[in-house]
């Protein structure tokens, strides 16, 4: 090995090990945890029949029933590639978000925080609405052909 082969190589480790550092101190920020205990899988697909029974109002979004939630429960389902049901909540009002994955390894971005969503492994977050417009929720984690097109908008209504 000639000197310059070994000071080629010292660099070569010695860059792989910053990138990894920083990789550690900066990288993987999404959140895993939640905010509070999370539901069983069966008992979010009973809570996500009764919101969707309590809020059915026969107004249609995209082909989708849209659920007026009168709970302070909300269920999402993460499935290739939407998420469901449509739902209106009411502004300034703090919920008790559950989401989950049917199917695929699924991510949702909602408000600024992100939740890696494992199948059938609900995950609960805390969600207070702002003013009276949209929320964006979008999947963050590549789950196959349409992921791009993954996202949906929950109505937040100013009744109160
Ligand atoms: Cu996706």
């Amino acid at each position: 090995m000639s000197q310059i082969d070994r000071y080629l190589t010292a660099i070569l480790i010695l860059g792989g090990g910053v990138l990894l550092g920083l990789w550690l101190l900066a990288g993987p920020s999404r959140e895993q945890g939640s905010d509070f205990e999370s539901l069983g899988a069966d008992a979010f697909r009973s809570g996500l029949q009764r919101m969707v029974a309590e809020g059915e109002g026969g107004l249609v979004v995209d082909g989708h029933p849209l659920i007026r939630v009168r709970d302070d429960d909300i269920f999402l389902l993460a499935r290739r590639w939407e998420f469901s049901p449509a739902i209106e909540l009411r502004a300034h009002h703090t919920y008790h978000l559950h989401l989950m994955a049917e199917d695929v390894v699924h991510s949702a971005v909602i408000a600024g925080s992100e939740r890696l969503l494992l199948p059938g492994q609900p995950q609960s977050m805390t969600l207070t609405t702002a003013a009276a417009g949209q929320l964006a929720v979008q999947c963050a984690e590549f789950c196959g052909f349409s992921h791009n097109l993954m996202a949906a908008f929950i109505k937040i209504s100013g009744d109160p």
